[in-house]
């Protein structure tokens, strides 16, 4: 007899690529060089386990010994081999962005630039290229947690048809510094200090402030990593950007300014700081399975490449330096034109031989596209080199398949560690005179790489121009465009980010920059530290205030109106209504979401109507700051039985003090009065009692959070 169905616990995938265990050979993309795809197969199908040298492994299980009880032998050659791979396994992480994750998809052109470069990955409308793109955080170890408060890391590398497009961007449009000479100091400010080793993936502590309130260029970035910027809720739902202006060049050589900017698709979001320290518990790899899922789920992450275009005599009228990586150009003054898709479709084969060996070098940039001299970019240009050199083992890095470039390649570099493709032939100099099929490649003036030609009389000198002095006035402006619940973050993170700090001056010192930015926000933060409001910082300029809010720079303004892309979590128990889960999922399927179900066991539930639900978490495994709403759907004897566990009111205080949609049944209800919340229930907390329910809950979703919400809930905690 076949075993009645079980319904599914979560939004059915695609099946996996392969069987685990099958087609080991093809992991890298292309050929592992000379025959290295042949496996040798046995009569019945399975590749037979082999050594490095592809000799045929008889026994993997005993090492070879004189004697059963006697000493291993030298002489056993695939023990050795194994356990010499073994101990150099590990290559040096990356001193900075080491937790990273990549994706493979396709960058597609949808608005020809032809006008104004000659790159050709902008010429063709509809012409895709292949893409790499790894996000990161960059203060953490490679083990540290996704939700760390941190930058990310939005690296891209375009294989287009004339060599490596690298643009190596964050999540955030400006950087803390201004000139490449101070990175060293800033990223030892900002990592674990160096004699106790701790903080790990965190600014809240007194090195990293120190830095900060004695670099004033720092105040705009600032407002950004203490707004909810730092904290996205997925990697697919965080713009990018290039950060630097870089230079389009036509075949001419005439200049185009440009800033490149990544929009999410599916709109922007971010988490609360409570969420995150907690989903950093409940799940460290949360971006990373999210990514994951999302691609093998079918759903691919998609952003739009936009440009900001200007010319010199924009860069020349506009109130800051183009130049100046602390400045941003508001999208009010030069709008974002869409030009092309950036969409991941593939994950990775092998996260070791790609994500973690990906070399990602700012200098990589095809015909047709320049550098400015941005200072933090002309150092950059030095620094990605260089370290990968290090980080890879040699100057073969470019060999590996994931840094390799698809297009043609022809150049006389030999030699070194690892070299995998030595050019051909006799001739490995230039210039020769073997002819034009023998002697190799030779260079071409017209299609090969051209810098602007830039005029400069200025003398050598280690000087900041004037034009880079005003620290407070973006700063300013990034404060007054966010909403009042964006601004009582910001407020909120500086606060506990500056309780971290031991130093009471330090905190001060922060706080003195404040006054230059924000009157309130000073306050505030002086308030929440307990400390009485210092002399304002001394500006080299004073704050503009005649800056106007730019909308763009919002994320609440700028999130999604649907719940495509986001999950819903679905709490249950035995006798849970059949027709209302069905009804629920089918709703959240149609609006583009996914779902997982939460029971008490992992082995699942038994519906009302006898059917057995699968479950993808048991209620302490999957905590409501995994979900972006929750279902709250015990039954009455269910939520009798589940109302004194601790787990499950976490579950649920934790929805509402996130300020989260939640649906609930009467045994939801039952469950929110367990845990104290029985008289706050608000809009957004939704009835689900029939299956007639759940089209109004689901098309509430879209808004995400319920924001009116979190001033009671934290006037509630004062
Ligand atoms: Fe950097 C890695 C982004 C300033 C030096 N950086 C790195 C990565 C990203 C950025 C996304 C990770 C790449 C990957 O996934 O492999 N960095 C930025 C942005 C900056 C910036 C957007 C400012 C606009 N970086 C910056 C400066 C320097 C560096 C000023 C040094 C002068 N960055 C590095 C590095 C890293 C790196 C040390 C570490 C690992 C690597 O390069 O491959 O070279």
């Amino acid at each position: 007899m076949t075993p009645p169905a079980i319904k599914s616990g979560e939004t059915p995938r695609k099946a996996p690529k392969a069987p685990p265990g099958v087609d080991i050979s093809t992991s890298y993309g292309e050929p592992q060089g000379q025959g290295g795809e042949t496996h040798q197969i046995a009569g019945n199908g399975v590749a037979t386990l082999t050594t490095q040298q592809g000799i045929p492994v008889a026994d993997d299980q005993n090492s070879l010994k004189q004697g059963a009880r006697g000493p291993t032998l030298l002489e056993d050659s695939h023990f050795r081999e194994k356990m010499f791979h073994f101990d150099h396994e590990r290559i040096p992480e990356r001193v900075v962005h080491a937790r990273g994750y990549g994706a493979h998809g396709f960058f597609e052109l949808t608005d020809s630039l032809a006008d104004v470069t000659r790159a050709d990955v902008f010429q063709r409308v509809g012409e895709r290229v292949p893409a790499f793109v790894r996000f990161s955080t960059v203060a953490g170890n490679k083990g540290s947690a996704d939700l760390a408060r941190d930058v990310r890391g939005f690296a891209v590398k375009l294989y287009t048809n004339e060599g490596n497009w690298d643009l190596v961007g964050n999540n955030i449009p400006v950087f803390f510094i201004q000139d490449a000479i101070k990175f060293p100091d800033l990223i030892h400010a900002a990592k674990p200090e160096p004699d106790r080793d701790f903080p790990q993936a965190q600014t809240a502590h007194d090195n990293f402030w120190d830095f900060i309130s004695l670099t004033p260029e720092s105040m705009h970035m600032v407002m950004w990593t203490m707004s909810d910027r730092a904290i996205p809720r997925s990697l697919r739902f965080m713009e990018g950007f290039g950060v630097h202006t870089f230079r389009l060049l036509d075949a001419e050589g005439n200049s185009t300014f440009v800033k490149f900017h990544w929009k999410p698709q599916l709109k922007l979001q971010s988490v609360v700081w409570n969420e995150a320290v907690k989903i950093n518990g409940a799940d460290p790899d949360f971006h990373r399975r999210d990514l994951w899922e999302s691609i093998e789920g079918g759903d691919f992450p998609a952003w739009d490449l936009g440009v900001q275009l200007f010319d010199q005599e924009f860069a020349d009228s506009f109130d800051f330096d183009v130049l100046d990586p602390t400045k941003l150009i508001p999208e009010e003054l030069v709008p974002v034109r869409v030009i092309g898709r950036l969409v991941l479709d593939r994950v990775v084969d092998n996260f070791f031989a790609e994500t973690e060996q990906v070399a990602f070098c700012t200098q990589n940039v095809p015909p047709g596209i320049d550098f400015s001299n941005d200072p933090l970019l002309q150092g950059r240009n030095f620094s990605y080199l260089d370290t990968q050199i290090k980080r890879l083992g040699g100057p073969n890095f470019t060999h590996i398949p994931i840094n390799a470039p698809r297009c043609p390649m022809a150049h006389f570099q030999q030699d070194g560690h690892m070299a995998m493709r030595n050019p051909r032939g006799r001739v490995n100099y230039e210039p020769n005179s073997w002819g034009p099929q023998m002697g190799g490649p030779r260079e071409d003036p017209v299609r090969g790489f051209q810098s602007f030609a830039e005029t400069n009389p200025e003398p050598k000198q280690r000087l900041r121009p004037e034009s880079f002095a005003d620290h407070y006035s973006q700063a300013r402006q990034f404060y007054i465009s966010q909403t009042p619940v964006e601004q009582k973050h910001i407020g909120d993170a500086l606060t506990f980010e500056l309780s971290k700090v031991e130093r009471a001056d330090i905190r001060l010192r922060v706080v003195s920059h404040l006054l230059n930015i924000d009157a309130d926000l000073a306050a505030t933060v002086a308030d929440g530290l307990g400390a009485d409001l210092p002399a304002p910082a001394q500006a080299a300029v004073p704050t503009r205030q005649d800056l106007q809010p730019s909308a763009a720079l919002s994320i609440i303004g700028n999130g999604p109106q649907a719940f495509a892309g986001r999950k819903l979590g679905i709490v249950v128990t035995n006798g849970s209504d059949t027709a209302l889960f069905d009804a629920l999922v089918e709703e959240v399927t149609a609006a583009g979401g996914v779902y997982e179900v939460i029971a008490p066991k992992i082995g699942g539930v038994t519906l009302s109507s006898g059917e057995a639900l699968a479950a993808k978490h048991k209620i302490d495994g999957g905590p409501s700051v995994l979900f972006d709403a929750v279902a709250v759907i015990p039954s009455v004897e269910g939520a009798q039985m589940l109302a004194g566990d601790a787990p499950t009111r976490d579950f649920v205080s934790d929805a509402f003090a996130h300020c989260k949609f939640i649906g609930l049944s009467q045994g939801g209800k039952a469950l929110m009065s367990a845990a104290g919340l029985g008289d706050k229930l608000d809009d957004g907390c939704i009835p689900l009692e029939s299956a007639d329910d759940p089209a109004a809950f689901v098309a509430a979703l879209g808004k995400l959070r319920v924001w009116d919400r979190e001033l009671l809930v934290d006037a509630d905690a004062k």
